[in-house]
């Protein structure tokens, strides 16, 4: 067992990633779970990023996924009080599946685009960004277009499905497939297309994976 142990829970929008870290609240003594600071993207300094980013990829994208590159870089680089951290995604995702969702389909100028690679290829290199396990939850589109109806977050109203397939898309080249990018860690995909109730079986199931042995 490795002393620090660090998983990352990736998919796509309302894949369920939340329900993940909820289960896994019950083990404290073992688990610290990292939640996506999307509190800090709707409030900096009094500006809703993420709110901006959805009105107008073009003009705000690039600063948008800045400010989650360095949000997340601090989550990552936080020393362990645990022996498992447990991470709503990760800088990875934000580079393999948004920033490069946001240039694939044109909305992202080049520049932007090179830009933000550079500081994604100096944080992942310089600094300590290690991790251990990825656990993919894998849902088709449609699920997650009706999830997203429900559960009404002012934000998402405006995301269409066609957005959601191309994450899609990019979440499956990169963590299937393994094509253009490597994931940076071995993957353990569920398909997280059922009920929260299922859902909650198959983490019970997969505990002891996700929490290397420990549970
Ligand atoms: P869950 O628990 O699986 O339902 O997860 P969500 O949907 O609460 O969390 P997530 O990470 O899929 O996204 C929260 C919101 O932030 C959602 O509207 C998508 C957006 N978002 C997250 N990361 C990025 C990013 O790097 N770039 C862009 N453009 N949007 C992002």
């Amino acid at each position: 067992m490795k002393p620090n142990f660090t998983v990352c829970v990736e998919g796509n929008i309302a894949s369920g990633k939340t329900e993940l870290l909820d289960y896994f609240k019950k083990f404290p003594s073992i688990v610290e779970i990292c939640e996506e600071p999307t509190k800090q993207w709707r409030d900096i300094h009094g500006h809703n990023a993420l709110a901006k980013m959805y009105e107008d990829p073009s003009r705000w994208g690039a600063i948008f996924q800045s400010y989650s590159q360095l949000t997340m870089t601090d989550l990552h680089t936080r020393p362990h009080k645990c022996q498992v951290k447990l991470m709503e995604r990760s800088l990875y995702s934000g580079r393999y599946c948004f920033i490069e969702n946001l240039h694939n389909s044109k909305v992202m100028p080049d520049l932007d685009y090179v830009v933000l690679n550079e500081w994604f290829n100096w944080l992942t290199t310089s600094q300590n960004i290690k991790v251990d396990l990825i656990v993919y939850l894998r849902t088709k589109p449609e699920v997650l277009l009706e999830r997203i109806k429900n559960r009404l977050r002012p934000e998402e109203q405006c995301i269409p499905l066609k957005y959601l397939e191309d994450l899609h898309s990019l979440h499956e080249e990169w963590l299937i497939q393994k094509t253009k990018f490597q994931p940076p860690a071995p993957v353990l995909v569920l398909d997280a297309n059922n009920s929260i109730a299922d859902m909650y079986k198959i983490f019970e199931k997969e505990k002891s994976k996700i929490l290397c042995g420990l549970a």
